[in-house]
């Protein structure tokens, strides 16, 4: 197995595609999106862009529908939700289906579609995104930072080193083994030195800072914790997301 991290959708490659495509978002979509799926919805749709959402979810009977909308940290308006995970309780997403449009984090996840298996990782399940890799082993795997619009982030890249450090303890094998390139050294660094204070690196990091000027102080510690949720959230259609 090579894993190969690439910090934003920009910089992931056109020509080829992974075997396995992983999208990271912590703050806050695929943390969202694994905590809509553990609190029991029936799927989570993603769309970069917001009218085809609502033109897609209109065909949905409402009680079966959830709008999620996000740009620039703050929830669309006319939208049910945000983009804030701690919305998802079982109460509101049970059997509904969770449509979803962030600024960054769906985009990453159109970016790597067309993968034969395509993941949602944060760091609140990077437990069962890695149990999944250790069990299906595939050959090329990327993992594909969100960042925010078109620049890197340090969250991303932290999950991505929490991922690649935890998979090659798992496998027993050298990182040096399974690192595709040095963004996946640089990530795993990354991790190996803040993984103890998670939270702390979210105060360093652009995107943090702007959700806390935002007054968003929750949804970054919810986001801070490391395996919490035992979700595989993996593409069933095109776009559309399932626990698996
Ligand atoms: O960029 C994104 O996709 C979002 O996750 C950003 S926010 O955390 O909802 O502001």
């Amino acid at each position: 197995m090579k894993l190969f991290v690439f910090h934003t959708p920009e910089l992931t490659p056109t020509a080829t595609i992974a075997d396995c495509a992983i999208a990271v978002d912590v703050l806050r979509a695929t943390s969202t999106i694994a905590t809509a799926l553990g609190s029991g919805a029936e799927a989570v749709q993603a769309f970069s862009d917001l009218d085809k959402l609502l033109a897609v979810s209109e065909t949905w009977a409402p009680d079966k529908r959830i709008r999620a909308g996000e740009r620039g940290g703050s929830q669309v308006e006319g939208f049910d939700f945000g983009n804030s995970p701690l919305d998802c309780t079982p109460e509101r997403v049970s059997g509904r289906r969770l449509f979803i449009s962030t600024t960054n984090g769906t985009r990453a996840l159109q970016r790597i579609e067309a993968a034969p298996t395509v993941l949602a990782a944060a760091l609140i399940n990077r437990r069962a995104v890695v149990q999944h890799l250790v069990q299906q082993q595939p050959d090329v795997v990327w993992i594909v930072g969100s960042g925010w619009e078109g620049s890197y982030s340090l969250e991303d890249t932290v999950c991505a080193g929490a991922i690649a450090h935890s998979l090659q303890a798992e496998l027993g094998i050298a990182l040096e083994q399974i690192a595709g390139n040095d963004e996946t050294i640089a990530a795993v660094s990354l991790y190996r030195q803040w993984q103890d204070n998670l939270l702390g690196l979210f105060h360093h990091s652009t995107h943090g800072k702007r959700l806390l000027k935002l007054g968003i102080t929750e949804d970054l510690t919810y986001c801070s914790q490391q395996d919490t949720l035992d979700v595989l959230p993996i593409q069933r259609e095109l776009g559309v997301l399932v626990k698996q």
